[in-house]
């Protein structure tokens, strides 16, 4: 998987690509991901990449030039590599959209800045819109890498075997069961014995019902959407019935 980056403060990304499981993929060569400075297409003698909105008001607005000059950069085959831009006023981002990107061989991801870009960059350039959520960022560069992070982690391979991704919240649409670890004590909290049974079919169950339990009590929109088998409907009414 190829990203391409385009922002100004490309520092803050590539920081992030030096640790953890994103950044082993990086030197694995598994992810690679290209910074592109929009800075360098600013043309005049202080390359300014910004400018006051038409029509007055607080803020600056990103020049399309700059952004254009910069996408032209890329060596691409035009409409075989989504051009993303990160906005609110994108489509929200989630493990179905991530799932997707990850079939992908390169994805570009544009990172507005300031009050965000000139609408001429959205009609010309862009293919596709996302937001990470209903909230106001100073820039795209973060919203950025949590798409990098959640489609990387997708990619065969980079997990490595430590990790499977397919029990992970949202795999069936469900939130994830509740984890543990050693010490099976901790301040006088005990690890749920079942856990220790070594009894995978009722490991199974237990982790089941309590995926189930947490989705209804947490985030019960999800249950509408998730895969759901026969054996999970009866836990669920079992669960309604306890309510
Ligand atoms: C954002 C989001 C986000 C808006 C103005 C950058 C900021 C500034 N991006 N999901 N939420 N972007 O808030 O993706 O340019």
């Amino acid at each position: 998987m190829k990203f391409d980056v385009l922002t100004i403060f490309p520092e803050m990304v590539s920081a992030s690509l030096r640790e953890g499981i994103l950044g082993r993929a990086v030197k694995r060569g598994i992810v690679t991901v290209r910074l592109v400075n929009i800075r360098n297409f600013a043309r005049g003698a202080h390359r300014t990449t910004d400018d006051r909105p038409y029509g007055g008001g607080d803020g600056m607005v990103m020049k399309p030039g700059p952004i254009t000059r910069a996408l032209e950069s890329i060596d691409r085959v035009k409409g075989r590599s989504p051009v993303i831009l990160l906005s609110p006023q994108g489509e929200r981002f989630d493990q179905k959209t991530a799932w997707e990107l990850s079939n992908r061989d390169r994805i570009i991801l544009i990172c507005g800045r300031y009050e965000g870009v000139d609408e001429r960059i959205r009609l010309t350039c862009i293919e596709r819109e996302l937001s990470i959520g209903d909230y106001v960022l100073t820039g795209g560069e973060l919203a950025a890498l949590v798409v990098m992070d959640a489609v990387s982690r997708l990619i065969p391979g980079v997990l490595g075997g430590e990790r499977s991704n397919l029990e992970d919240s949202f795999e069936d649409g469900l939130l994830e069961y509740p984890q543990y670890t050693r010490p099976n004590v901790f301040q006088g909290q005990e690890v749920p014995p079942v856990l220790l049974s070594g009894d995978h079919e009722k490991i199974r169950l237990w982790r089941r019902t309590e995926s189930l339990r947490r989705t209804l009590e947490r985030r019960p929109d999800l249950l509408q959407q998730a895969r759901l088998n026969p054996e999970d409907r009866a836990i669920l009414a079992r669960l309604k019935r306890k309510i």
